[in-house]
């Protein structure tokens, strides 16, 4: 490796002559564009071509091995599918509005939104007459750890768009918190804490702004920050946030529990892509937790909107983070579950970046040079994006503009840099195409197991039937038992799953089939039930009107196949009305439904489930509720009707 392609000017290579900022981005879309980089087939193996297969099918009423949970971009969800099978089995509404579960309308959901709004979020809504944002952009879904390992408790995951950050309950699979980020903007790379367990959940701002952004100063970047934040994820609050110098992009944490990364690919804080892509090199920042939890002790902070923040800019002489430069506009950036090493994707430059995670503390407690940290840097193709691990040493790392994935040895790449005459790269393999993240089954937690690869590709172009100009994503799966990676099978999926992990089935043991009557889920709707005298727990049929509030009515009704509690009720043109439904069979699969007519509203009610849903009774007349989840071979039977009574 010549000492060229170490400090980061491989982009040359990339770009040949122009190095310019304007003419590399230029080059990648037009790289992108005229399809140059796919499937460029030098060192495919032979694999494909043979057709494989075997060991991925499932057959009907089998299991899959792996929980596999998915990210869905802007589609705002997340999504359970079986791995290997690849059948998607379930989604989860977080930041989206669900027309079946009646996420993002019942009260029960609106609570979970409403909960940790910031005041500027409240005025956004009260403005334009809604209730809670009801979109997002979820890149980034991961479970909690308990000592480096999954532990079924948990999935954290970020809106970019809306600065937020969730968490899904793994019992129920409903997202029970989110929090929105005072002070950042953008949260876009998030990752739990590895070790001892997930008590921090890690949240990237992506993008940067003056850091009381009230518009007193717009056009001078000299104000603008980037905000590094370390939310509580018990309290489910925000811990502390850093400033940081530079944007953030993709974190991980390490398996010590000492350190957590970030890459940043905007350290120019340039405002367009040639100022973005100006320098030689970025960084990847590294976050002393220790040093920064004794800062906040300390006292060394500004109270910015109640939270507490830490100068950890580049030059701020503090203990609390280093900057490593690493080439310019690096992305992906993954810890290795041996514990040693964090690869950092080149994106632009056709290296990965390996740094040697136990040599940090030498870098924090001197002034050695920070590159000293790296321990390798392989060059490995075109677009190197994210890595993943197998456990075995080798890592898997996604080419973005070759549409490959290349499967490549650590210690190989170590002895390269070193100076040794040795190729660390092992095999690669054609996806189609454009892959971004790929993940391996565990592959990012010390039980990382070597089987299974999911290679998240970003087009898929003329895989399946021609469904219009918008198409599904492609993410295919790869068997990696073997020495040569095997494409097995082509997953289309909807807008756009950036990530994904497999979990296997063994840590989801406490997934419940029937709803905890008890369960703190709609501890409100039963606070309020118990103040109007009725019992959820036993069958119910009444309308109540408040006493403070006679425009109010509450109606509770029971549910029992095939049948609601009531065939009718009656309330007054211009009454707020709540349903308030409570599912009393406790059967497996038994979920009803309850859609109002002509009301826009509908909701899940699981079994043994309380959901509750509010609107005004506009209009008088003859309305038909009725339930929307087959339930009965009497289902199209279980309805009824509101009876909305003129204004006298
Ligand atoms: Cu590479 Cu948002 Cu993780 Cu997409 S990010 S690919
Ligand atoms: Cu109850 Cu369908
Ligand atoms: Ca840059």
């Amino acid at each position: 490796m010549t000492e060229e392609t170490r400090s980061g000017i491989s982009r040359r290579m990339l770009l040949g002559a122009t190095a310019g900022g304007a003419a590399l981005a230029g080059g990648l879309a037009g790289r992108l564009a005229l399809g140059t980089g796919i499937g460029a087939a030098t060192l495919a193996t032979a694999a494909q071509a043979e057709g494989a297969t075997g060991g991925f099918e499932v057959a009907p009423g089998q299991l899959d091995e792996y929980y596999g949970f998915w990210s869905s971009g802007q589609s705002g969800e997340m999504r359970i599918l079986g791995v290997p099978s690849m059948r998607e089995l379930m989604r989860v509404p977080v930041f989206n509005r669900c027309s079946a579960t009646g996420w993002g309308q019942t009260n029960e959901s609106l609570r979970v939104h409403q909960r940790a709004m910031t005041e500027h979020t409240k005025k956004f809504l009260a403005a334009n007459g809604k209730k809670i944002h009801d979109q997002g952009d979820l890149h980034h879904v991961h479970m909690s750890f308990t000592e480096g390992k999954y532990d079924g408790r948990f999935l954290f995951m970020n809106d970019k768009s809306n600065t937020r950050v969730a968490r899904v309950r793994c019992d129920v699979m409903k997202c029970d918190a989110i929090l929105e980020i005072p002070n950042a903007h953008a949260i876009h790379g998030l990752r739990p804490q590895k070790w001892p367990r997930s008590n921090y959940v890690f949240c990237n701002g992506e993008d940067e702004t003056p850091l009381a952004n009230d518009g007193a100063t717009m056009d001078d970047v000299g104000t603008y920050v980037n905000i590094f934040t370390a939310v509580d994820a018990d309290k489910w609050d925000v811990a502390w946030q850093v400033i940081v110098s530079g944007n953030l992009d993709n974190c991980d944490a390490d398996y010590e529990g000492k350190w957590a990364f970030s890459t940043s690919y905007n350290s120019e804080m340039g405002m367009n892509t040639a100022q973005m892509t100006a320098s030689d090199m970025d960084h990847v920042v590294v976050f002393n937790i220790a040093e920064i939890e004794k800062g906040i002790k300390a006292g060394d902070y500004q109270t910015l909107n109640g939270v507490k923040v830490i100068d950890g800019r580049k030059g701020s002489n503090k203990n609390y983070t280093r900057y490593i430069p690493v080439a310019n506009n690096p992305h992906g950036c993954n810890m290795a579950p041996d514990k040693v090493h964090l690869c950092i994707g080149g994106k632009l430059s056709p290296t990965v970046t390996v740094i040697d995670v136990t040599k940090l503390d030498t870098l924090f407690a001197s002034d050695v040079d920070p590159r000293s940290v790296v321990v390798a840097e392989p060059e490995l193709g075109l677009g190197p994006l994210h890595n993943a691990f197998d456990g075995k040493g080798n890592v898997y790392t996604s080419l973005f503009l070759d549409s490959q994935v290349v499967k490549w040895n650590i210690d190989l790449a170590k002895r390269l840099y070193a100076g040794e005459k040795v190729d660390p790269i092992l095999d690669k393999c054609d996806v189609q195409y454009q892959p971004g993240h790929l993940k391996t089954s565990m592959g990012e937690t010390l039980e990382a197991d070597g089987k299974w690869l999911v290679c998240l590709c970003k087009f898929s172009k003329d895989r399946f039937l021609n469904v219009g100009p918008l198409k599904p994503e492609n993410d295919q799966l790869i068997d990696i038992s073997g020495d040569k990676m095997k494409v097995v099978h082509d997953g289309p999926n909807f807008a756009e799953p950036h990530d994904a992990i497999a979990v296997h089935a063994s840590k989801m043991t406490g997934i419940k089939s029937i709803w905890d009557r008890n369960d703190p889920f709609w501890a409100e709707t039963r606070k309020q039930a118990e103040a109007d005298g009725v019992d959820l727990d036993d069958e119910q049929a009444f309308v109540i009107r408040d006493k403070a509030d006679p425009t109010k009515v509450r109606v509770y009704m029971s549910a029992v196949a095939p049948n609601y509690a009531m065939e009718s009720f009656e309330v007054n043109e211009g009454d707020e009305v709540t349903m308030v439904i409570t599912n009393l069979d406790d059967i497996d699969d038994l979920t009803h439904g309850f859609t109002m007519g002509g009301h826009g509203v509908a909701m899940e009610i699981g079994p043994q489930a309380t959901s509750s849903v509010t609107f005004v009774a506009a209009n008088p007349g003859v309305y038909w509720y009725y339930c929307q989840w087959f339930c009965h071979a009497l289902h199209m039977e279980m309805r009824g009707r509101m009876f909305v009574r003129p204004k006298a």
